[in-house]
């Protein structure tokens, strides 16, 4: 068991896990499909912004497709179409030592695909987690349980992964937004 967050929670990784070379991002979610009676398809997605708050090109943006990053640092494991089960329903790994020395913050979002046509919202979303592991000791780092009640959001911020002097940090978020992965984009590129 690793440190368990609360939103707005940091911690330092060079201080809890001073080996750590490979993380692994798994995030999670559950969904009730009868809710809306169409399925619910939500997307991890990284952002990889630099000091300007800006991805460095468009490839810095990851997801389903767009799986691996320039500098080689990132690859996501790939879409889950249905949050069915325990455990991470879409993960990444992040080799640190990688990461393009221009890039400050990794931004990890998770979004419902098609929400608007849909009529779906993160209030019909459960037990929605972002947790942190080695992926060499396969040893859970820390994990944040997003317990605030959202409603009509279609886009949650879950954390970043964040450069400060030098160490990487990671902040447990769990900030909505209406505006789908599109509003990321806009805010982001
Ligand atoms: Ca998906
Ligand atoms: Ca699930």
């Amino acid at each position: 068991m690793g440190i368990s967050l609360s939103k707005g929670g940091r911690i330092d990784l060079s201080k809890e896990a001073p080996s750590l070379k490979k993380v692994g991002v798994g995030l999670g979610w559950d969904t009730n499909d009868s809710d809306t009676g169409a399925d619910y398809d939500l997307d991890a997605s990284i952002f990889m912004i630099g000091a300007n708050g800006k991805i460095p090109s468009d490839e810095y943006f990851i997801f389903y497709n767009n799986l691996k990053s320039p500098d080689g640092a990132i690859i996501h494991q790939g879409d889950n179409r249905t949050g069915e089960g325990d455990g991470d329903d879409e993960s990444m790994n992040v080799e640190l030592a990688k990461i393009n020395p221009s890039v400050e913050e990794l931004v990890f979002v998770v979004t419902i695909d098609d929400a608007g046509k849909k009529g779906q919202n993160f209030g019909q979303v459960s037990n929605a987690f972002i947790r942190l592991f080695d992926l060499d000791t396969n040893t859970e780092i820390a994990k944040y349980d997003l317990e605030e009640d959202f409603s009509s959001e279609t886009a949650i911020e879950f954390g970043r992964l964040y450069k400060k002097s030098g160490s990487w940090r990671f902040k447990a978020v769990g900030a909505g937004f209406n505006a789908g992965l599109q509003g990321f984009v806009d805010k982001f590129a």
